[in-house]
């Protein structure tokens, strides 16, 4: 199993038959399936990915306890991605709470050029909040200064997008301190999702 979590964004178009396909050819090689707004859009069928492997429902909850409890309840997901910045009492003290034995990850820092000059400003905080609530962090493959920073202060699981598509190149995070790295267009839009994750992922020989 390749240490790399799919990321199912299905392009304009297409929708669950086009994640039940990739997920088919990748069952077993990966750790975990992650769906956000692109595909929950086009239905829940969450619980059938499920026969595929781990489901991670990419939300990005941010809201109050209350309105993110409705939302997590509707969907069947292993583990849920939430927002830190909302904080603690009366948000994710709550969320935390109702997921009970399901994983919770928190963002510490994006992907994106534009993360440096909000999010990453506050990672160390949402540290401190993390290890009150969440099982991991995501942290961006994209600057591996901000995530083996991060490592430095957090012990548990980090997950790391922003690999291929967005620039940076298997295995970097995984060197820079991530468990797993999140992968979507490269691997989904390729001909051969499983040929081209195992070309992708020949770096952890060398
Ligand atoms: P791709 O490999 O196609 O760029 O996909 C990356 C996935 O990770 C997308 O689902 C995106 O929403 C998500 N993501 C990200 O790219 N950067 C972040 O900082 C956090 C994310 O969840």
């Amino acid at each position: 199993m390749y240490p790399v979590i799919i990321a199912l964004d299905p392009p304009p178009g297409k929708g669950w038959e086009w994640a039940f396909d990739i997920a088919s050819k990748l069952k077993g090689k990966v750790k975990a399936f992650k769906v956000g707004w692109p595909l929950l859009l086009e239905g829940n069928r969450v619980e059938e990915l499920k026969e595929y492997g781990p489901v991670i429902a990419d939300l990005k909850l941010a809201d109050i306890g209350a309105t993110m409890i409705k939302v997590v309840k509707r969907v069947e997901a292993d583990a849920f991605i939430a927002h830190a910045f909302v904080g603690y009492e009366g948000a994710l003290k709550e969320l935390r709470e109702e997921l009970e034995g399901k994983k919770l990850y928190l963002v510490a820092s994006m992907s994106h050029p534009g993360s440096v000059h909000f999010i990453d400003k506050h990672w160390r905080e949402f540290l401190l909040l993390a290890y009150l609530v969440a099982d991991g962090l995501v942290a961006p493959a994209t600057r591996t200064s901000v995530l083996r920073e991060i490592r430095k202060y957090w012990s548990k699981e980090i997950i790391s997008p922003g690999i291929g598509a967005q620039g940076a190149r298997p295995c970097e995070a995984l060197r820079a301190g991530a468990d797993y790295e999140i992968v979507g267009r490269s691997v989904t839009l390729s001909e051969d999702p499983a040929k081209t994750l195992e070309e992708m992922y020949s770096c952890l020989k060398g």
